[in-house]
């Protein structure tokens, strides 16, 4: 195994055009053993009692969108679920985690912003988690390893401290383009109170104020919000983990899954972007239907904010679909959909 892997930057050329990677290298994920034995758990009470909280306030905050919840504070809510969404997929992880594009620093400030009201931690966390992910995907150094099953995949590994070896292991995968960048040190170092102001304050107060939504309402929707938010994410580390065909790479279990892809803004197309990281449509169709994300991207980049995009050429995609990939990928008779 080649131990220098990074899985933010093709070792590939741009090609005159800047954005499509003609030659193909397969991006190495270290092997670190599994555990033999079921492993034990420490649970962490704090997170339990408030993801649960979470949940049941949710669960109520539905009987309130039904019943008393004024219009607009619903469509705020969908709004922000799509804008946090926005700066995870966007952001979090194809600008920052994979460097899959180059984005000038009024994107950055959007983006910032945006993935602090998602309220997934600091965009160096996220990244920082994701990067060792892809770099030991599926062992124990995976921090969310589907491995250990759906749930823990899901959600269990934010309620248990880590494995030692999330610890040892992603040590050695280099963040420093990230934790060397101001604005990203800003929000790391600040982010309690960021996250507070942005992702709960600003989401109830508004409401209330503009148009005279009860405080309950206002406070259970953004839960609501917020925790749509987190499951619809937490969904590519578990089903697109799982289910799904694997035209690109029959060897790892991620999947492309059409119903994540759908909800999680493009991001669903999970077996496409482990096999080629560096792609910043993490996918290789498929822009308004199933891939927003894309769209928004695009559009920075037609006003220049977002440039030096990566993409993978269908040449390269279609000797790897058929040197590695299931035979489900229709090879010969592509087309783009959109
Ligand atoms: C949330 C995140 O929900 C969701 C991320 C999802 C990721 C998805 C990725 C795949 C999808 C890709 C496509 C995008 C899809 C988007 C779709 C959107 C539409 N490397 O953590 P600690 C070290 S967050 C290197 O305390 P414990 C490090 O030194 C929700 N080192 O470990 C660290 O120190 P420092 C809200 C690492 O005690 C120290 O260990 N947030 C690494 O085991 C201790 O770390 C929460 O719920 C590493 N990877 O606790 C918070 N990891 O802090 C939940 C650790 O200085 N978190 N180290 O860096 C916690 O409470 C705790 O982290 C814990 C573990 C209990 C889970
Ligand atoms: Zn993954
Ligand atoms: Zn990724």
């Amino acid at each position: 195994q080649n131990n220098t892997c990074d899985t933010t930057m093709s070792p590939n050329q741009i090609t005159p055009t800047g954005v499509l990677m003609e030659t193909d290298e397969e991006v190495p994920v270290e092997q670190i053993k599994n555990d033999e034995e079921p492993r034990k758990y420490i649970y962490v009470w704090r997170n339990i009692i408030l993801y649960i909280y979470l949940h049941i306030s949710s669960l109520y905050a539905l009987y309130l969108l039904f019943s008393s919840a004024k219009l607009l504070t619903v469509v705020q809510a969908f709004f922000l679920l799509q804008i946090g969404n926005l700066g995870i997929t966007c952001g979090a992880h194809r600008l920052w985690s994979h460097k899959s594009y180059k984005a000038k620093t009024p994107l950055k400030i959007i983006l910032v912003f945006m993935e602090t009201l998602a309220f997934q931690n600091s965009v160096i966390e996220w990244a920082r988690d994701h990067r060792v992910h892809h770099k030991f995907s599926e062992t124990n150094a995976d921090p969310h390893n589907a491995k250990r099953g759906f749930f823990f995949a899901h959600v269990g590994w934010l309620l248990t401290r880590r494995h030692p070896d999330v610890k040892s292991k992603g040590k050695t995968v280099d963040i420093s383009d990230l934790t060397n960048d101001p604005m990203l040190r800003f929000q790391h170092k600040h982010y309690l109170p960021l996250m507070i102001f942005t992702a709960f304050f600003l989401p109830t107060v508004i409401p209330m104020y503009f148009w005279g939504e009860t405080f309950r309402n206002s406070w259970f929707l953004n839960l609501l919000r917020y925790c749509l938010g987190l499951n619809i994410t937490w969904l590519v580390n578990s089903a697109a983990h799982m289910f799904g065909g694997k035209p690109y790479d029959r060897f790892i279990n991620p999947a492309e899954n059409l119903s994540v892809a759908a909800l999680a803004l493009g991001e669903g197309w999970h077996n496409y972007h482990h096999t080629f990281p560096w792609d910043y449509k993490t996918s290789e169709l498929g822009k308004y239907s199933s891939n927003f994300s894309t769209a928004f991207i695009d559009f920075f980049a037609r006003i220049g904010w977002a440039y030096d995009l990566k993409a993978v050429s269908k040449e390269v995609i279609k000797k790897r679909s058929l040197r590695t990939g299931d035979g489900t990928h229709n090879v010969w008779g592509w087309k783009d959909k959109d």
